[in-house]
This record gives structure tokens, sequence and C-alpha cells, in this order.
């Protein structure tokens, strides 16, 4: 507990509220805002306001306050979640991960950048050059991912539209030797529509505001937004970041000249795709502006007429037979949007994808140097409601729901059943359980994506309507479930084609105009095999799948959703496996400003994040247990009655009577097979005093060998 804190800004750890009440608990929140201390702890759970402001509180001075300090010493920063991330696994050889939760805009992509920072910086002390190399490149990385993954929306101006988890390799002497990143669905409908007041990616303004007059004149690109039918509704808003800082970033990770060129030229590409106007000649499908055409053919490095073959035609296999088709003039826009999004989408996977390949650890021989450890950053799309909710709000929404059922399962769950296993004397404390939302989604047979992945399966026209239908028979009677059909009064459900899901963070529609396409998520193969076959051999590697042949059967692809879904799982399962620290994140207000604290907004949030349940379990919990043989192991040497050993009955009797020898009877609990520590104070002074145990052996050897005693 941070105890040195004037209390003028509050108490630094919900903990020590007087009374455990909403009340004051929002009441310390907001004082502890107002005062510019926008970090909280509930024990070892960092909560962090978004202060929408620079604050000047992660310079190196700061930093140097943190290194290897205990959480309780110094005022609640990120800087000591991430130390105590970095010391576990430094000291204690285990894998620990930091997850930063929290809604849209709330700060959780500010706050992984910070403690990446964090990481970076208190490593390394001997200048490796190498360790140094990698840890440039795994900052760096943030800019790019940043650029082609974020967008503004009507939340969030930089709002990820992906979802992250880095890995850091460490070497045994703890300092960073590589990485892996994980990401999770884009959401690449951004990439051919937005809402009002919403962008596409940073990346396509970036280029059209940012790149030079030669390289655009080569792109055949104009250097105004609004020319282009696919971005110009975010045209005007003002532009993020530059051009020239993720091309160097790039250049700085190690991208090739070539393939940070294909990287542009794919984006021009698209920005074209999305001009090319169809029209017909009687049953004839044309392209009007045939010009971009040629301009298609020259960035995809391919010959004209096969790109015109592949926008207006699809081969089919009939029998032996291989036919063309000619597309209507529907499933011709159909086809140039789904490449649009395809394209963009593969792009951003090899962009992940070559920096993987690039600060992977490598030459790293664990018989020598002992095991590498690992810390894991996930920074997500945080919960969302919109205007109109589709697909990749869903997504998003079941994502947030994993990870609060995550948060749940480890702080609230496993706690409280620890202490009725080892006979603590316990109240329990009731929270709010999602698993029922979660498996409402993502339960086999039953669940939503279950019933939406029937729907696909289907052969024939299957319509949204048809599977919301689908939905209203299989889950009339789910709590967390309605829509206007089953609902026909309820005046929040506006919409025939919106089904309703009460979230662990509040009720949304979702319109399910689209879930269909957006789950089958198909791609004409006429367009992979014409990327395939590409001279450009960058553009050609990311299309592998083009090189089949119509004949050669294939396998019908999973779906978006069950892709989601097994990747949410395995993301669950690794983190699980971890040793987690928490960072719950908090919007203040939905204006952006760094003076308001929305009571009612606030309040919502820390009620749905479960903070109140959180300092309860903690509260009446401790901070600390050990096995009674690991314990007296580490501690006998500082009682008499148990140095050099003990003629009590048993382990657990022998502790007894160390701990109250050493008068901290108060602060502890003794279980069946494991003690409890209330405080880190009493382990710290244990600690302590162990250690000045150790110091006076080691002085009295000295002097017995030295024969002077
Ligand atoms: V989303 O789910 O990706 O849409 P995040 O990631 O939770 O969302 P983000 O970190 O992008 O939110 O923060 C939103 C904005 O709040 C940032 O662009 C900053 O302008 C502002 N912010 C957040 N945290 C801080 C901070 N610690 N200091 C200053 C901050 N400004
Ligand atoms: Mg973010």
């Amino acid at each position: 507990m941070a105890e040195h804190e004037s209390l003028e800004f509050g108490k630094a750890d919900f903990v020590l509220l007087d009374n455990v009440s909403l009340e004051e608990f929002m009441a310390n929140l907001k004082l502890r805002f107002e005062k510019g201390r926008i970090y909280t702890y509930i024990g070892e759970v960092v909560v962090s306001v978004n202060p929408y402001r620079a604050m000047n509180i992660y310079g190196r001075d700061t930093i140097e306050q943190y290194k290897g300090r205990e959480l309780y010493e110094r005022p609640p920063h990120l800087f000591a979640i991430a130390d105590a991330a970095y010391k576990a696994m430094k000291r204690r050889n285990k894998d620990t991960c930091i997850v930063i939760s929290g809604e849209s805009g709330a700060g959780k992509t500010e706050a992984s950048k910070y403690i990446m920072q964090y990481i970076a910086a208190i490593t390394n002390p001997s200048q490796r050059a190498e360790v140094e190399r990698v840890k440039n490149m795994l900052l760096k990385s943030n800019c790019v991912l940043e650029a082609f993954g974020n967008a503004k929306t009507n939340r969030n101006d930089n709002s990820s539209r992906f979802g992250k988890y880095m890995d850091i390799n460490f070497d045994f002497k703890g300092d960073p030797i590589g990485g892996h990143i994980n990401n999770y669905l884009l959401e690449k409908s951004r990439v051919i529509f937005q809402q009002e007041g919403e962008r596409s990616f940073h990346s396509f303004y970036q280029l059209v505001k940012g790149a030079p007059d030669a390289q655009l004149r080569s792109l055949h690109i104009q250097r105004d937004p609004t020319a282009y039918t696919y971005i110009k509704v975010g045209g005007q808003i003002k532009v993020f970041a530059d051009f020239k800082a993720v091309t160097d970033a790039m250049k700085v990770i190690g991208f090739t000249t070539e393939e940070i060129q294909t990287v542009y030229k794919i984006l021009a590409t698209i920005l074209h795709l999305g001009n090319l106007k169809f029209g017909s000649d009687g049953d004839v499908t044309l392209i009007e502006n045939s010009k971009l055409v040629s301009v298609l053919g020259d960035l995809l490095s391919t010959k004209d007429e096969n790109v015109e073959k592949a926008l207006l035609y699809r081969t089919v296999a009939t029998g032996r037979d291989v036919i063309d088709k000619q597309h209507t003039h529907q499933e011709a826009s159909y086809g140039r949007d789904a490449l649009a999004k395809a394209i963009y989408e593969r792009l951003f996977c090899w962009i992940v994808g070559r920096i993987n390949d690039i600060i992977e650890v490598k030459n790293y021989d664990a018989r020598v140097h002992g095991k590498n450890t690992v810390i894991g950053v996930l920074d997500i799309y945080g919960f969302e409601i919109f205007q109109n909710n589709s697909f990749e709000q869903f997504c998003i929404n079941y994502c947030n729901e994993k990870l609060q059922q995550l948060f749940i399962q480890l702080v609230l769950k496993q706690e409280q059943e620890e202490y009725e296993r080892e006979g603590i004397p316990w109240k329990h404390i009731d929270y709010f359980n999602n698993q029922i939302i979660v498996d409402l989604v993502e339960q086999q047979h039953k669940g939503i994506f279950a019933v939406l992945d029937e729907a696909c399966m289907n052969v024939g026209k299957v319509t949204d309507e048809m599977f919301l239908q689908a939905l209203n028979g299989k889950l009339a009677k789910h709590a967390h479930y309605t829509s206007r059909k089953l609902s026909p009064t309820d005046k929040n459900l506006e919409f025939d084609r919106d089904f309703r899901i009460r979230h662990y963070a509040g009720n949304v529609a979702y319109s399910v105009v689209g879930f269909i396409d957006k789950n089958k998520d198909t791609l004409f193969q006429d367009f992979k095999r014409l990327l395939y076959n590409s001279s450009n051999p960058v553009l050609k590697a990311m299309w592998p799948e083009g090189k089949l042949s119509i004949t050669e059967v294939t396998k019908r692809p999973l779906t978006a959703a069950t892709l989601f879904k097994n990747s949410m799982i395995s993301l669950v399962e690794n983190l699980a496996r971890k040793e987690p620290y928490y960072v719950r994140c908090i919007k203040p207000n939905d204006v952006k400003s760094p003076l308001l604290f929305e009571h009612e907004r606030c309040k919502h949030q820390v009620e749905y994040l479960g903070l109140l349940e959180n300092v309860r379990v903690r509260r009446a919990g401790f901070a600390n247990r050990q096995l009674y043989p690991r314990f007296l192991q580490r501690y006998k040497m500082i009682s008499e009655f148990t140095w050099p050993n003990h003629d009590l009955p048993s382990d657990k009797e022998a502790v007894k009577r160390l701990l109250q020898g050493c008068g901290f009877e108060h602060d502890v609990a003794y279980g069946k097979t494991k003690v409890f520590i209330r405080t880190p104070r009493t382990i710290f002074s244990l600690e302590e005093q162990r250690a000045e145990m150790v110091k006076r052996i080691v002085l009295f050897l000295q002097k017995v060998w030295r024969g002077t005693l």
C-alpha cells in the first residue's frame, strides 16, 4: 500500500477507504483525478483515469524513482506495475503479463506504450548493442502498427482497430532479446466505409498528405483525400502523425526499400479501386473509368487485361468444364470492395509478420543461458457502442467479455475459492459473473457464433434476416438476448433488423445487416490468382493461395467468427498461464476534456469493471501466501524457536511460533497448508530481518574461518 502520499490527494489505494462503498470510491477517484493523481491502486491492480492532457510524470527522473522499488514505496504509477512484473520475471523466473482493459478511449494504448518505454529504459545497463537494437525495434513497431491499424472513431481520435498482444523475451540477465506480436481481427470494413465523423486508417491520410510529390506522382495519387471515395468522408479532418516518421520507422525495423514501396503501392491501389465505377451496356458489365485499369495494372505489376478480367469475370468450374462467368453490376462492385478490404488486411498481417521475423529471438541457447522469460503486454480494442453496431463491434465486445471473464477468474473467483479451500474464515463477496454472456456468444451449437456459422453453411441464398430468425428461435429465453420481434414494445429497439445483447458493460443493439457476408468473408479466387501472378515478388508472397488452380479442390475456409473465437480462446489460455498484472482504464468524459469528471459515466465504468468487488476481495484478503515448509525454509533463521530446526509438532505450529515471536500475529491467518499474510509491509519486514541475519551469519562464519573468533 502506498502510504506516504499526502492525504490531500485522497487515498492512494482504494483498500484504505474508511468504508468500501460506491460513494466513497467515487469521491476518492474524483478527488485524485482533480488533483492530477490519475493512478490509484487496488492492491496490485492499477486504476487509471485518462487525463486528456500531457502529464509530466513519464520522464527519466520518474523512471529512476520507480526502478527496482516495491509497489508500496512510491505513489501509484504504471511504472510500479511494470517494475513489479519485471521483478517477478527476473527474480522468480516467471512469465508475466500485463493486461490493460477499459472501454474505447480510456487510455489503454497510451498505457501500453509507457509500460514498454519503462521496460526499455530500465534494462540493458551495460548498453549491449544487440539489446539496444532489439529495444529500438520493439518501440518503433508501435509507430508502424498504429499508422496501419488505428483510426479516428467517434469515441477516440486514435482508436486501435485491431487487438495486439506483444511478448517481450528476456535473457537470463533480464535484458530484452526479442519479441513477438499477435494481432487480432482488424476492422477491415473501415477501408471501404466509415460512419460520419470517422476516418479510415491513418496510413491513407499520411500517404496522401505527407508523401513527397514525386512518390505521389508515381502512384498516380493526387494530394487531396477528398478525391478518393473510400476516404473522402474523413478527408477534411486534421491529419495525425506523419508519413516520414512511419517510413523511417519501417526502415529502422529493417523493411527493404522494395518492401516499403510495395506497401505504398498497395495503399494507392486501394484508393484507386474505390474510384472504379461499373456501368452496363445491355447485359454486359463495364468499367466506366477504364483509365484506372492501367493504373492498377502498373501498381500491381500485372497486365491490364488481367486486372480487367478479374474485376468483371469469375472463373467457375462446372464438372470438368471451366468457364468465365460475367459479374453483374452488383457482383462487380461487391468484388471490388472485397478486394480492397482483403488486400489491406493482408498487408497489415504481412507487416506484423515481417516485424516478427525481424524481432524474434535468435541465437539463444537455453541450455547455455537458462530459460528465456517473457512479459506479455495486451492492448486490445475497448468495449464500444456506436450509433450503428455491426459484426465488428460484436467481435470487439465479445473480446472484452472474455477479458472481463479472465479478470473474474483470476482476481475474484480463484482468490475466494482458495480462502474457502484453506478454511480461512471468509464472507463470500458477490459479483456479477459474465460467463453467461461469454457462453451466449461462443457456446457450441447454441451460441450466436454457432448459429451464424450454421446459417453460412447452408447452400443457397441465406439472408441476414434468416440469421436473425434463427437467433430468435434459439435464444428467445436467454436473459441477455432480445430483439424487436421478441420485445416489440421496447422503445430502445428501433429497427427490425437489430438484436440486442445485455453486455457486462451495457446494452448494445447490433444490426444484423452484413453479418453473413462478413462472416463468410469471401474473396473471389480470381483476385488471389491475379495477385499471386504479379511480377512484384513482395506482393506475390502475400498471396500464396493464388497458386491453386480453379480445378484444385479447396477446403471451405474457416469463417471469420470461428477464427476470431479460436484466437480469443487461445489468447485467454496464454494469459492464464502467466502471472497477471492488471491496469483498469477509465474514461472520465465523452468530450476528451482534461477537466471534466462525469460522475455517472465514471460510476458506470467502476461498476461494470467490478472494481468495488475487487476492493472488497482485496481488503478482506491477503497480499501474500506461502506453503508452511517454504515459509520456514526462508525465514526460520530469524527465530530462536525455529533455527536451525524446530521441535514443534508441525511446520504450521512452528510458523505460528515464529510469527508470534516477531509480533505479526494480528496480520496473518493460518490455512490448512498455507500461511496468509495480510499486508506487504509484514513480508517486507520479514525480508529485512532475514537479510540482517544472513549478514550476521556470514560475518560469523568469516570469523570462524579466519580463526579470529
Ligand atoms: V481504443 O479502445 O484503442 O479506441 P484506448 O486505447 O483505450 O482506446 P488511447 O490510449 O488511444 O485509448 O487514449 C485515447 C487518447 O486519450 C489518447 O490519444 C490521448 O490523447 C489521451 N490519453 C490517454 N492516456 C493518456 C495519458 N496517460 N496521458 C495523456 C492520454 N493523454
Ligand atoms: Mg487503443
